[in-house]
């Protein structure tokens, strides 16, 4: 019979009982009863409850959960409460058998940890909630690039192996290169910035890499930003665009992704437009009222935002933050030069975004390099594009995998990437 599939199973109706169809899946369950068998066999669309009677039934070699057959048979009506119909079977091949015991247990009647689920990902994959989680993501990512796209953004690909930082700063995983020292890019900054001379609006959804020795819920060694940058916009008109962004992706997985919310157990709520916007001389203000000692110019720390994070509750964005606080590129207030022209969007307390309006002015561009002590000559090759007419832009980098847990209201980044990687996992 081989493994050609006529359906999915999440595809059969009562319109098919009747006919033959031959589906291919993992048995989640079987029980033996008598003269007869009952498989219920799973695939990546839904579920199905197969008989085996007769002759089948008593050729049946050795069948356990978890492996993989395919089944030719007949759809027909069903008694069964929890089926629509169900599949008398006329011929079935065992096509992959699954060897027990298995280290995790995929209907999740045995829980297993993070690390022991991580471990053995691919199985865990057949847990229908962990593949909620990623049928979720794919349809955020569609999304997102449906959105940027009808908003005439162009999407690009960066290189990620880099000659030098393109944020400054420590973090940087290097690597040898033909006898070069090269480094995995922190983000796609200078190459998206450079692109709005030609491209004007571009966007990027990559893997960017971070040498952080951080141990939280929230930071990963490898993650997905999805980052835009846009020529003739300032950070007013590129938090909009952020904002319509992550209400228009909250709908479509609220109205799109039933199934998904109902397995994992969370319901999506559409949040409520405009998100509030905080200064951050505001937020430090609240800060000191709440009894903490900071002062204009300090970073907020994770305390500070976990305090801000329950008086402005959802999204909001923080705004104007000190320029001594934000990256070389960020552009200053003309009213206020200790003032940028930035943000970051804030959910609660978690940090799923930053941004801003960003230098065009080469000189000042070279002045501001000089000053976060970085050398004006590792970032030669950027600073040339500033010589051929940049236009003034903004843009911002979005955490995907943050934003994510937000999505399906689970506290972990781990939960929502299929490997992920911190100091202390690199395998599988
Ligand atoms: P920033 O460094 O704030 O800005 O990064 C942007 C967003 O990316 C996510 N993020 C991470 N997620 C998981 N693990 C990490 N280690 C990690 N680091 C960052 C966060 C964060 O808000 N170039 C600027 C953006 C810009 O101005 O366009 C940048 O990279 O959600």
């Amino acid at each position: 019979m081989g493994f050609v599939k006529t359906h999915d199973i999440g595809d059969i109706t009562a319109s098919l009982v009747g006919s033959e169809i031959t589906v291919g899946g993992w048995i989640e369950d079987l029980r033996k009863m008598g003269k007869m068998t009952f498989i219920t066999l799973r695939d990546v669309s839904g579920i199905s409850q197969i008989i085996v009677k007769g002759d089948l039934n008593e050729s049946l070699g050795e069948l356990n959960r978890q492996s993989v057959i395919s089944i030719r048979g007949l759809v027909q009506e069903t008694k069964a409460r929890d089926f629509a119909f169900e599949v008398k079977a006329l011929e079935i091949d065992i096509l992959a058998k699954a060897i027990h015991p298995l280290p995790v247990d995929p209907i999740g009647r045995i829980e297993s940890n993070i690390d022991t689920r991580l471990n053995h990902r691919a199985l865990d994959m057949r847990n229908q909630k962990t593949a909620s989680i990623f049928k979720i993501r794919h349809h955020v990512l569609q999304s997102l690039r449906s959105i940027l796209t009808e908003k005439k953004f162009i999407e690009i690909t960066t290189p990620k192996i880099i000659g030098s930082a393109s944020e400054g700063g420590a973090n940087l995983f290097s690597l040898e290169y033909f006898g070069k020292t090269a480094y995995l890019a922190q983000s796609p900054q200078l190459y998206k910035e450079q692109m709005t001379i030609g491209l004007e609006r571009v966007f990027e959804i990559s893997n960017f890499y971070r040498a952080e020795k951080s141990h939280t819920g929230r930071h990963l060694s490898e993650f997905t930003s999805v980052d835009i940058e846009a020529a003739f916009m300032d950070y007013n008109d590129v938090m909009n665009i952020l904002e319509e962004l992550i209400i228009h992706t909250y709908k479509d997985i609220s109205e799109n992704c039933i199934t998904e919310q109902q397995v994992i157990g969370h319901t999506v709520n559409i949040p409520k437009s405009p998100f509030e916007k905080v200064t951050y001389s505001q937020c430090v203000e609240e800060l000191n009222e709440a009894g903490e000692k900071i002062e204009f110019g300090d970073d907020l720390l994770d305390s500070h935002l976990r305090l801000l994070g329950k008086k402005h509750e959802g999204f909001f964005f923080l705004t104007d933050w000190p320029m001594k606080l934000k990256p070389f590129y960020i552009r200053e207030k003309d009213e206020n030069p200790e003032l940028s022209r930035s943000f970051d969007l804030q959910y609660g307390y978690l940090e799923l975004s930053s941004g801003g309006t960003r230098l065009h002015n080469p000189e000042i561009l070279k002045t501001r390099l000089a000053e976060q002590d970085l050398d004006p000559l590792q970032f030669a090759d950027h600073l040339q594009a500033f010589d051929w007419g940049m236009p003034p832009h903004s843009g911002w980098g979005l955490g995907l995998d943050r934003l994510l847990t937000t999505l399906v209201g689970i506290d972990n980044v781990r939960e929502v990437v299929l490997y992920p990687r911190d100091p202390d996992r690199l395998k599988p």
